[in-house]
C-alpha cells in the first residue's frame, strides 16, 4: 500500500514517563504539558477505533546508556520503578499497546529500535503516524526519522512534545530535522 493512501492512522505517544517530567531524574522542562493534548488525541483515536501506542524508556539498572557506566545520562526509567511509570494523568486504556525500548546497552532513542513497532503497525494496516511526547530532541526525533525511513507518513505534533535542550536551540533544530526528512509539522 502506498504511503498515506487508504491506510489507517495510528497515534504514537513517546516516553511520557515520570522521570522525564518535572521532579523526575531526567526532567524535561514543562514535560508534563504534553499530557493534556495527548490525552485529547488518545481519546479521539480510540473513539475512531484507530490504534494507539505508548512507548516507554525501559532500562536495566546497569546500562552503558547511563553516565555511571560510560554513557550520557543520569539514571532514569529503570524497569519497574516509579520513574519508569507513565505520567499518572496520561490516559490508560486496555486498547493501548505498550512498546518497551532501551532494554540493553544501546541508547535506543527510537521506539522502532529493537522493537516490533513497525511490524505491529503494518499488521494493522497503518500507513500514517501522529507522533508526540518526550523528548523532542531525542526519542521523539529518532522515532519520527525511523518512521519516515520505514515508509510511514508522519505528522509531528509540536504542541504535544517538549525537549531536553542540552544545548539551547536543540528543540528547534530537532523540529527542522524532522521537517527536512519529510515529516509534516503540525
Ligand atoms: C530519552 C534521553 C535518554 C528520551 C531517553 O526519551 O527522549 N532521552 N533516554
Ligand atoms: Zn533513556
Amino acid at each position: 500500500m502506498s504511503e498515506g493512501r487508504g491506510g489507517r492512522r495510528a497515534l504514537i505517544v513517546v516516553d511520557v514517563q515520570n522521570d522525564f517530567c518535572p521532579g523526575g531524574s531526567l526532567a524535561v522542562e514543562r514535560g508534563d504539558e504534553v499530557v493534556a493534548p495527548l490525552n485529547r488525541l488518545i481519546e479521539e483515536f480510540l473513539e475512531r477505533g484507530e490504534p494507539v501506542f505508548k512507548s516507554r524508556d525501559w532500562h536495566p539498572a546497569r546500562t552503558k546508556h547511563f553516565a555511571d557506566y560510560g554513557g550520557t545520562w543520569p539514571v532514569h526509567c529503570v524497569q519497574n520503578t516509579r520513574g519508569a511509570e507513565f505520567h499518572p494523568e496520561l490516559l490508560d486504556d486496555q486498547r493501548i499497546q505498550i512498546i518497551s525500548k532501551g532494554t540493553g546497552d544501546e541508547d535506543s532513542y527510537s521506539a522502532f529500535d529493537g522493537t516490533k513497532l513497525a511490524d505491529l503497525l503494518r499488521a494493522e494496516g497503518v500507513t500514517e503516524l501522529f507522533v508526540g511526547g518526550l523528548a523532542t530532541d531525542y526519542c521523539v526525533k529518532n522515532t519520527v526519522l525511523d518512521a519516515l525511513r520505514a515508509g510511514f507518513k508522519v505528522r509531528a505534533l509540536t504542541d504535544a512534545m517538549r525537549a531536553v535542550n542540552l544545548r539551547p536551540g536543540d528543540d528547534a533544530r530537532a523540529v527542522e530535522e524532522m521537517r527536512r526528512a519529510g515529516a509534516e509539522i503540525i
